[in-house]
């Protein structure tokens, strides 16, 4: 009789507890509790409110022992490169600031006048975000840095506040830009940079280890189960590309959901110079992996256009909408950092298409069509741009996450890269918190055995490239974005 295992996944939108148990080499799946997620402005910052997270977690883990589960292990993911200021007391400072807030504006072009990007990619492999923690970190009062006795990226400061343990889980710790490659370690002169002491991160831990048990002090609070929390791969995407069933060892993945991550495993790490100019990112995975990829700006897009407009269209209504009309109708550069954090998404595409003077798109169709439509061709240029960098041609796209339910985008993405699709399962980031878990109890032997378990449990769709089906307008997209075209309709 397999264990009782529950995923925490909190992505920026929302969060959610799927409930699982291993039986016949199948996984079966159930969600327990769902939240919404979101940053709110406190003190002129868009900050995460940790606390009403937590207590959603609590909330699902009563939903668990309400079912009659007992006794169950749980696992921890959330996005990356934020983190929490923990003072000497043990208590967090203040709530997390989003990655998406404006402060880090400056910053990475101001730290990387004194210390070189080429320095900085070849000592940690990671791709410049502006929003990194090392950028982040750089933004801090130095007074309430020397005042922090911890500093805890987001889902380790869950477990620490579940266990009263504290670690730093390396899959998230890598997307820091701070740990170095070599060294496996926090790189001192980067640390000092930030004014930071390595001492302030909590021991570095591997994904898969065990954290402890839910404190006793949370069981006179809420009615949940005995807990035995496992550290897993807690950056979401860690998580995500572990739950890819991915076939052979050249096959890429685009992990869809706010985020496109689009890339591929390696064993090690790609840090030439192609790799530092396309901005590639080498981040730590589970089991001596690196997932090689980039962000792109993903459902994000969408995700705000359905909230402009007032939740009317759900997003399988939008998709649809989408689908009466023509792809290419402008060219979107959907990684403009005006999409990072508009006031109104809408209007931010309205008015990116009057600055490039190009067809405006004005119904809830044609905006999802020049969403959906530049992502694909977004997709297909980095996967041309992924195999130079690699040397050799990667035969098939994973597509997992929720974004793999949306056909359109799946098939436009074979067709425009001319590759097959793979598409689901659209959980796959519960799905790799949950079998880091049971190959920790000793329930999964490894990652392979554990994607032959997930290909065994899911339906994956494919899609085959539609020949010739779009002429050369994937050319004219890569001059468009390298500037060489300007386009007018
Ligand atoms: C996806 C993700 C990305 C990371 C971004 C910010 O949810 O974790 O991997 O770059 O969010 O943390």
């Amino acid at each position: 009789m397999s264990k009782t295992y529950v995923a925490v996944d909190i992505g920026a939108s929302s969060g959610r507890l799927m409930l699982s148990q291993i039986n016949d080499q199948k996984l079966n799946l159930k969600e327990i509790h769902r939240f919404n997620n979101g940053f709110e402005k406190e003190n002129g910052h868009d900050c995460w409110e940790i606390e009403q997270i937590i207590d959603e977690i609590f909330k699902g883990l009563e939903k668990v022992k309400a079912l009659g589960y007992d006794d169950i292990v749980l696992g921890i993911d959330t996005w990356a490169v934020d983190y929490v200021l923990v003072g000497m007391d043990g208590i967090k400072i203040q709530n997390p600031i989003s990655y998406r807030d404006s402060r880090t504006k400056n910053a990475l072009e101001e730290l990387t006048t004194d210390v070189p990007r080429s320095l900085i990619y070849k000592k940690t492999g990671i791709q410049f975000l502006d929003f990194n923690t090392l950028y982040q970190l750089y933004t801090e009062n130095k007074d309430e840095l020397k005042n922090t006795d911890k500093i805890m990226m987001i889902p380790d400061y869950i477990g620490y506040v579940l266990t009263g343990n504290a670690v730093t889980e390396v899959t998230n710790a890598s997307t820091t830009q701070m740990l170095n490659l070599r060294e496996g370690l926090f790189d001192k002169d980067l640390l000092k940079k930030v004014h930071v002491d390595q001492n302030q991160f909590p021991r570095l831990v591997e994904s898969g280890t065990v954290l402890g048990n839910i404190r006793h002090v949370w069981h006179t609070k809420y009615d949940i189960p005995e807990t035995e929390v496992i550290t897993v791969a807690t950056h979401d995407t860690a998580s995500a590309v572990l739950g890819t069933p991915g076939i052979g060892d050249r096959w890429a993945f685009l992990s869809s959901g706010t985020w496109s991550l689009l890339g591929t495993e390696l064993n090690v790490p790609e840090i030439g110079d192609l790799a530092f100019e396309s901005n590639y990112t080498n981040e730590w995975g589970a089991y001596g992996t690196y997932r090689f990829l980039k962000n792109i700006m993903g459902l994000w897009m969408i995700q705000n256009v359905k909230h402009n407009l007032n939740d009317k269209y759900s997003f399988a209504q939008l998709a649809e909408l989408a689908g009466h009309e023509k792809p290419f109708a402008q060219f979107i550069d959907v990684n403009d950092e005006s999409f990072i954090n508009p006031d109104n998404m809408i209007q931010a595409i309205q008015d990116y298409c009057t600055r490039t003077d190009q067809k405006v798109p004005q119904t809830p169709g044609e905006i999802s069509m020049a969403i959906y439509s530049k992502l694909a061709l977004y997709y297909a240029n980095e996967l041309e741009n992924l195999n130079n960098i690699l040397g050799y041609k990667l035969d098939a796209l994973n597509i997992v996450g929720g974004g793999s339910n949306v056909k359109l985008l799946n098939q436009l993405t074979s067709t425009l890269a001319d590759i097959p699709v793979f598409a689901g399962p659209s959980e796959a980031t519960a799905i790799g918190n949950l079998v880091v878990q049971m190959i920790t109890e000793d329930e999964i032997n490894n990652i392979a055995d554990a994607r032959e378990i997930i290909r065994n449990t899911y339906q994956i769709s494919e899609y085959k490239p539609e020949i010739n089906k779009y002429g050369g307008v994937l050319k004219d997209y890569q001059n468009f974005l390298k500037g060489k075209i300007k386009v007018n309709n």
